[in-house]
């Protein structure tokens, strides 16, 4: 049997990505009754708001789901506490290290699935007992590291035991079918999720996913030391000519302070931050939950049944 089912207790090892913002209890109970592996991702919501929708998430859905720390949230040890009561299946983590709140989360029987965009912190997320890893490649959208998934997994995958999902830039069969040959046992899917019907958020981030072009998922913040890949739009190239221009974090921080959600809620094309993947170009239709998982297994077993 597959590694990630097994652990996960799902049919299918695909993993829905932990977006900020867009992630709530309505798309990770969609994904898992779909049969792949539905995530709450937190952001940098308060601990009330993440046990609220852990709570619809089990009225929502008898299958297992997850929940996503961002670990540079201000609120991530309150959150961290509501997890450890509210006991999902598993946690993913990201755009940090994970390492002081292993042991607690681990003897409350919670999975840890750290994302990592290095091999060193593989290594070290297995060393502190993680029961997976999720590689991620600069393909995906949101904060990013430097290394490909194409480069990524392979080497990850000879150095660790424990099972690997890859991410960043998988949105179809194909990069499923690409990551199993590189040596993971899972996938990661973020973006092409955001075009799912269960996905609440602004039509207008649907549809500027839906629009997006190969070289339309661009980095800001690469001075700053947090590269975001987010859509080409007025925001973000104000961000990239300030960044040119010398600007300092906090002049940033200021610009960004809020562009997510002006995304998400208000669909605000100016201000917003259009956080996605590279795979946005590949993505054509807004479909399932359902019909996108199931569209991406049969892709991927055909490409797999056809190779030999
Ligand atoms: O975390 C993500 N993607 C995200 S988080 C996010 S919220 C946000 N919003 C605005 C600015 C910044 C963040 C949006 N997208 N992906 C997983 C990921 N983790 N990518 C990179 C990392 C990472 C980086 C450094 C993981 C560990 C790490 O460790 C450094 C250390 O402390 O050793």
């Amino acid at each position: 049997m597959n590694k990630i089912c097994e652990i996960l207790n799902i049919k299918y090892p695909i993993i829905q990505g932990g977006m900020a913002w867009v992630a709530d209890a309505n798309l990770a109970s969609a994904v898992s009754e779909a049969g792949g592996f539905g995530i709450i991702g937190t952001g940098s919501a308060t601990a009330d708001i993440v046990r609220e929708e852990i709570r619809k998430c089990k009225k929502m859905t008898d299958k297992p789901f997850g929940v996503n720390v961002m670990l540079m949230s201000p609120n991530v040890e309150s959150v961290i506490e509501v997890i450890i009561e509210e006991k999902p299946k598993a946690i993913t983590t990201g755009a940090g290290n994970p390492a002081k709140y292993m042991e607690k989360l681990k003897k409350a029987g919670i999975k840890v699935i750290p994302v990592v965009p290095t091999i060193a912190l593989a290594k070290r997320m297995e060393k502190l007992g993680a029961d997976a890893i999720i590689a991620e490649g600069t393909e995906a959208g949101g904060h990013i590291g430097e290394l490909t998934t194409m480069v990524l997994i392979p080497q990850i995958s000879d150095e660790v035991k424990i099972p690997v999902i890859a991410a960043g830039g998988i949105a179809n069969g194909k990069g499923m079918a690409a990551s199993f040959a590189l040596g993971a046992q899972g996938v990661q899917i973020g973006t092409r999720f955001i075009c799912s019907k269960e996905c609440n958020i602004h039509e207008n981030y649907k549809q500027a996913v839906l629009s997006a072009k190969d070289r339309d998922a661009i980095v800001t913040g690469r001075t700053t030391g947090h590269p975001v890949r987010t859509l080409k739009n007025k925001f973000s190239k104000e961000y990239l000519k300030m960044e040119k221009e010398g600007a300092s974090s906090e002049e940033l921080d200021r610009l960004g302070a809020g562009s997510l959600r002006l995304a998400v809620i208000d669909g605000d094309l100016e201000k917003g931050s259009f956080m996605a993947g590279q795979s946005a170009s590949m993505i054509k239709e807004i479909k399932s939950c359902k019909e996108i998982i199931e569209e991406i297994v049969k892709e991927s077993s055909n490409i797999m049944k056809e190779i030999y």
